[in-house]
């Protein structure tokens, strides 16, 4: 009996303790400081810029309804999406324009997290934009009202690596204006992972500032290697085409070249002729340098290729 009293009182203290290390005591910032012009801040980096309770944007007669949401940031919202570390517990949320959002952001890493969006009129958002900070685990709340127009904003950690490694999301008010790439679980990468044996390597896209429209057409990742890239050597392929090239035409102009050789040195010593058809050979070989300089200044636009007379 006092052996099972025993294990059941260690399971109990096992247990809890289990559940004390996963859910972090997560401290709410309360205590901002005003700083002005809707920025709070707190010693123990608490960060609110772009508060705006009642102050309406231009083309909203009213605040069209109050919403409030939670944001959750931690690793442990990556684990779904493979290749992510960061991540927020939803990618996506949608609200009404002119709508008065307060949005409680809840960090449960150790680390500092943002929820920072960008493209606010900067009549009423100085800065352009509305940005909740906080050192972890903590949590704190901020409050804007949406413009009307219909928009997609990206909303981001922009700590170095956080946004690239999974912690974004996109607020759609209204219609939206289109979607980000790379959203993880919303959209596709911008950058797929590639695992084919592919020689050429993709070329890196740039994250557009602006969301793609529906309809566009997806970013090109790698294309096949251009005459100008196979003929200045950039791509592996190069050899292997110059190669072929080089065979065929060797093998075509092999005939003509033999004639001519045995043409212009007949009746020669055996001297002779090797000195004739090694002088013939080379006035080809320097034609034929000089064509193929020709034919690359002309692809490449680069003129500094050429020798000078
Ligand atoms: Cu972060």
């Amino acid at each position: 009996m006092k052996k099972l009293l025993s294990v059941f009182i260690f399971s109990l203290l096992f247990g809890a303790y289990a559940a004390s290390a996963e859910e972090p005591n997560i401290v709410d910032h309360t205590q901002l400081m005003d700083h002005g012009e809707g920025h709070l801040m707190d010693m123990d980096g608490g960060m609110v810029m772009g508060q705006n309770k009642d102050k309406l944007p231009a083309g909203c007669e009213k605040v069209s309804e109050d919403v409030k949401i939670e944001v959750h940031a931690g690793r442990k919202y990556s684990k779904q999406f493979p290749g992510t570390i960061f991540g927020f517990d939803k990618h996506e949320w949608r609200v009404k324009p002119c709508t008065r959002l307060t949005v409680t952001f809840v960090n449960e890493d150790n680390v500092r997290h943002q929820w920072m969006m960008h493209g606010l009129p900067k009549f009423l958002y100085d800065k352009g934009m509305f940005h909740l900070e906080i050192t972890g685990p903590a949590k704190i709340t901020g409050t804007l009202i949406l413009p009307a127009e219909d928009k997609t904003y990206l909303v981001h950690c922009d700590i170095a690596q956080h946004m690239e490694k999974g912690m974004k999301g996109e607020l759609i008010v209204g219609k939206g204006s289109g979607t980000f790439p790379s959203i993880p679980g919303i959209t596709d990468p911008a950058i797929p992972d590639n695992y084919g044996p592919s020689t050429s390597q993709p070329k890196p896209v740039n994250m557009p500032n602006a969301p793609v429209k529906p309809g566009d057409q997806p970013p090109a990742v790698a294309s096949a290697p251009s005459i100008a890239t196979t003929v200045s050597g950039d791509s592996s392929g190069f050899f292997s085409g110059t190669l072929i090239i080089g065979l065929l035409f060797g093998f075509l102009s092999a005939p003509f070249l033999f004639r001519e050789i045995g043409e212009r040195c007949k009746g020669m010593t055996a001297a002779d002729a090797l000195q004739c058809t090694l002088k013939l050979l080379t006035g080809l070989y320097n034609t034929l340098v000089r064509f193929i300089l020709w034919l690359v200044q002309r692809l490449t636009g680069k003129d500094k290729l050429l020798p000078k007379k």
